[in-house]
């Protein structure tokens, strides 16, 4: 049987975003495509080190947004390098809807945004975002931390929090790009994919959580995947697409997530050891799984309102 609808999420700071979506999927008409925007919205509006313009900026203090959004009839939008508009999620959905194109960048993106109703905000960075720039300056080193420290983790395999990206003291951060896949009572599928990219970054960059195929990708005849961690990685592999082929030969969620993270690893499994990458999956029956290069990765699992749970993710190190 069918497990519908479903929502999961990567990190733990899915918990409120998957009921977020609930809100839309509660009802029996609620579509896989509203509720992961609305998932997205939901932390696209929190200050976090990694999601939304309280995020970390690039190396040059800009905080830059990438987003994309998929839904079940291979449609699909993209936003990248996108500066002080709060909801690229929903910027990204209107490239899909209302444009012969799927993906805007920069200026452009904002141009559109701005033509389409979205108002720009003041260009500050946040408290905490100040406060880590201030910190990277110091060194002005990019080095992303792998992620957080597996005791952090043994509290959230517990499924209790905290619920939020994390940042730390020395301005390193944790990689936390919320990706968020769905299946309606309808069983259509969609996905989103949010994030203010590796903090530091040079100005420009992007990484994969904008790149459909990469940071995001759903086959309504298969599954849906999504991806966090250094995009880099991802897109080398076409990441959420190569997953999603795996489960259309047949592979299960989890395996399909670790036949993809192997992969990433015999390119270089010496450096793999320093990176992180997490991929998560859901097939056509609700059936879910995950898998990440390193330990540490979390993903959030919800089937009805309030019931979500954190699960630790299996890693090929
Ligand atoms: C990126 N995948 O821009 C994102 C980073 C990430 O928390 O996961 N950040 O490469």
């Amino acid at each position: 049987s069918v497990r519908k609808p479903i929502v999961i999420s990567t990190w733990d700071s899915g918990i409120p975003v998957n009921e977020a979506a609930f809100e839309v999927l509660k009802h029996p008409e609620g579509k896989a495509i509203d509720a992961v925007e609305q998932g997205a919205r939901f932390i696209e509006d929190q200050v976090n080190c990694c999601v939304g313009l309280g995020g970390n900026p690039d190396r040059d203090g800009f905080v830059t947004l990438d987003a994309s959004i998929m839904d079940h009839q291979m449609n699909c939008g993209g936003v990248a390098f996108l500066e002080d508009i709060k909801h690229p999620i929903s910027v990204a959905r209107k490239v899909m809807e209302t444009t012969p194109h799927v993906f805007l960048v920069g200026e452009g993106a904002r141009d559109f945004a701005l033509k389409n109703g979205f108002t720009p905000e003041p260009k500050v960075l946040s408290d905490d975002a100040k406060r880590a720039y201030e910190e990277w300056l110091k060194k002005s080193e990019y080095k992303p931390i792998k992620n957080i420290e597996l005791e952090q983790n043994k509290a959230l395999q517990k499924g209790n929090g905290p619920f939020a990206p994390q940042r730390f003291e020395d301005g390193s951060f944790n990689h936390d790009t919320m990706g968020l896949v769905a299946l309606d009572n309808a069983g259509n599928l969609s996905g989103a994919c949010t994030t203010s990219g590796m903090g530091f970054k040079l100005r420009g960059r992007v990484g994969d959580s904008p790149i459909i195929g990469a940071g995001l990708y759903v086959d309504n005849e298969v599954g849906a995947v999504t991806s966090s961690g250094q995009g880099e990685e991802v897109i080398r592999i076409a990441g959420s697409f190569l997953v999603t082929e795996f489960m259309r030969q047949g592979k299960s969620p989890e395996t399909a997530c670790r036949l993809a993270v192997e992969r990433l690893v015999k390119i270089n499994p010496k450096k793999a050891r320093d990176f992180q990458v997490g991929f998560i999956a859901l097939n056509k029956a609700g059936e879910y799984g995950s898998y990440a290069v390193n330990p540490g990765f979390v993903y959030s699992v919800t089937t009805s309102p309030g019931n979500g749970k954190v699960y630790p993710s299996k890693s090929y190190f």
